[in-house]
Order: structure tokens, then C-alpha cells, then sequence
């Protein structure tokens, strides 16, 4: 008995803490959100009870997911559509996913260098994520950390992830609105196709457009939204050309990004597309959880029995996982 006090006490200490920390950010205190993002890129007992203190005090808002080829000037236009939108007064909040490549060292510096003008503004927080320690990796980390900003109710939060990859093309494409980025040079747009980024893109921005080859690309383009029409659903990607470097066409993207937002709203999408990415994210929690316990019930002993006598052909796969997770969920 008094074990299970003693844990329960504890239970109740951390969800205080959770608790004490989420209002911290909630009132805007930076250096709290900071903190309450590490917690959860490390993962455990005390990332989860964040995640359900943030959950509690959602603010809802506006998620705009960009994804592109690596280099594609995603950051860039990222820190350009940050001045622009702190011109109209909003609070921004940015996560990057660096990508789990161990080669990506130079990117990431690159980011922070990029995005450097903004350090000074207070109405300005971007943080690069990598969740190596959390349980489900990225894809489960990303939407808790996302949590954590929308509870210190920013104007926008903006999501940059490399278009490479099953995990992170499914990171942005889960956002309110998927900003594609693609340069202009020939075979870029058959990239963009193949990679899977067609399917999700909201607005495709055809950047470094000061380079030659912008007609030919957003020509690509419009053909291929012609060849695929049919997947539209109301609203047809518009195609913004931008300089990133320079801002070029960038408050045309904004404005852009503002106008699906309303789209979004009035045609009720916004709702759908978010209790989508609750069903999936709540899904993949379920499996994780379902596995966690199937392989840790008994101390692991069970799986290994099961295990053992699959090898031996004596019960197959199926069977063998329908015994582990029936066990391991009493009912
Ligand atoms: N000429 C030209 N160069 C650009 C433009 N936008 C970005 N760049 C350059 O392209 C390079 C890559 O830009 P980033 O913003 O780091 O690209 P990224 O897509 O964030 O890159 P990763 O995060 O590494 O995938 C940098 O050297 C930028 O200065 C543009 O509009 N025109
Ligand atoms: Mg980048």
C-alpha cells in the first residue's frame, strides 16, 4: 500500500509540475517554453504529462506545415515570412525538424544562422527538434511539441521539415496548411510528384526565382494539378514564385496562406483536417502502447516464450501477437 501511495504521489507531483510549467507558457514566458519542449524531445513520464497540460489549454492555432527538397530555400523563406508577418503584428512560432541524418550538422547551423535576425524579437520563438530519446520517434514527438507551442497561443506556428522521407512528409502534410517549396531547373517538378509532395500541398512556391527555368516550372506544375484535378477538393494549390533571399513575393504568400486559412474555416475543413490528424496521431499512440506492453508484459518473459516457439514453427506470427496483446490487456 504504501508503494502505490508513494507513486501516486509522485503521479500527482509531476502532473503539478506539468501544470505549474504549461501556465508559465501560456503567459508567455519563452525561456518556459523552452524548457517544456526539451521535456518532451527527451520523452517519458513527464513529456506526457506536459502533453496533457498543453492539450488542456489548447489555443488552436493556425499550423502552417513547409516541406521541399533539402536546400530548397524552406528556412529562408520561412525567416522572410516571420518579418512579414511580425509587420502585422503576429506572434510566430516555429519548430524545425532537423533531419535525423547525421550528415544534416551544416544544415542545422545554417538554419540557426539564417534564422538569427529574429533571435532579438520577442514575438518571435523558433526551436529545431531532432527527438531522438522519445518513444514513436518524430512522428509522435513533433505533434507533442507542437502542443506545447499552441498552448502559448501564437498568431501562426510554422513547421519546416525536409520533403524526404515517409515520417516527415507525413509530419507536414498533417498541418492546417502545406506550403510545397520547389526550385526552378528542370525535373523538379517530376521530384516533387514522385517524393509524394503533390498529394499534400495546399500552395506550391516556386522559390529562387531569380534563377531561370520559372515559366517552365510552374507550367509543369499547373499540368500536373490539370492531370490530377480530380484530387482537389475545392481549393486548387496556387503556385507563388518567391525570392526568398530578398522577400520577393513573399507577402503574396502570406496573404495566400491567410486566404486557404479562411477557406479552411468557412467550408469547415478546418475541423475534418484536424480530427484527422487527431484519429491518426491517437491511433499510432494506441499501437505504441499496445506493443510497449505486449513485449514488457512479464518482464519480457512472455514475449521471449512466444517468440521462441514461433521460431520453432510451432505457432505462427499472427497468432503469436493476438496472444501477447490479449495477455498483456486483461479484461
Ligand atoms: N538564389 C537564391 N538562393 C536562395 C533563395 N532562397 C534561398 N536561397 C539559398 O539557398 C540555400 C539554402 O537555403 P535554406 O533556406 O537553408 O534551404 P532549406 O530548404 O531550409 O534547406 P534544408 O533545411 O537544409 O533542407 C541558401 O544558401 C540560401 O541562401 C532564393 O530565392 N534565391
Ligand atoms: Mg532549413
Amino acid at each position: 500500500v504504501s508503494t502505490r501511495s508513494a507513486a501516486s504521489h509522485e503521479f500527482e507531483d509531476l502532473n503539478g509540475n506539468a501544470d505549474r510549467l504549461i501556465d508559465r507558457v501560456r503567459q508567455g514566458n519563452r525561456r518556459d517554453l523552452a524548457r517544456a519542449l526539451s521535456y518532451v524531445e527527451y520523452g517519458g513520464a513527464m513529456a506526457q504529462a506536459i502533453g496533457r497540460a498543453a492539450w488542456a489549454n489548447a489555443s488552436g492555432a493556425h499550423l502552417v506545415g513547409i516541406t521541399g527538397a533539402p536546400g530548397a530555400g524552406k528556412s529562408t523563406l520561412t525567416s522572410a515570412l516571420i518579418k512579414e508577418e511580425r509587420l502585422a503584428g503576429d506572434v510566430v512560432t516555429v519548430l524545425a525538424i532537423d533531419p535525423s541524418s547525421p550528415f544534416s550538422g551544416g544544415a542545422i547551423l545554417g538554419d540557426r544562422i539564417r534564422m538569427m535576425d529574429h533571435a532579438l524579437d520577442d514575438g518571435v520563438f523558433i526551436r529545431s527538434m531532432a527527438a531522438r530519446g522519445h518513444l514513436g520517434g518524430l512522428s509522435l514527438a513533433a505533434p507533442q511539441a507542437l502542443r506545447v507551442m499552441d498552448a502559448s497561443s501564437p498568431s501562426r506556428i510554422i513547421l519546416e521539415t525536409v520533403g524526404v522521407g515517409q515520417t516527415e512528409i507525413e509530419i507536414a502534410g498533417a498541418a492546417d496548411t502545406v506550403v510545397v517549396v520547389v526550385n526552378p531547373g528542370w525535373g523538379d517538378d517530376v521530384q516533387a510528384n514522385k517524393a509524394g509532395l503533390l498529394e499534400i500541398a495546399d500552395i506550391f512556391v516556386i522559390n529562387k526565382a531569380d534563377r531561370e527555368g520559372v515559366s517552365r516550372c510552374k507550367r509543369d506544375l499547373e499540368q500536373m494539378l490539370d492531370l490530377n484535378a480530380e484530387l482537389l477538393d475545392g481549393w486548387r494549390p496556387p503556385i507563388i514564385c518567391t525570392v526568398a533571399v530578398n522577400g520577393e513575393g513573399v507577402s503574396e504568400l502570406d496573404a495566400v496562406i491567410r486566404r486557404h486559412e479562411d477557406h479552411l474555416r468557412d467550408s469547415g475543413r478546418l475541423v475534418k483536417r484536424r480530427s484527422a490528424r487527431v484519429k491518426s496521431e491517437l491511433e499510432k499512440i494506441i499501437a505504441l502502447t499496445l506493443t510497449q506492453r505486449a513485449l514488457l508484459f512479464a518482464g519480457g518473459r512472455d514475449f521471449q516464450l512466444a517468440l521462441d516457439r514461433v521460431l520453432a514453427h510451432e505457432i505462427d506470427l499472427y497468432s503469436a501477437a493476438e496472444l501477447l496483446v490479449s495477455q498483456a490487456t486483461p479484461d
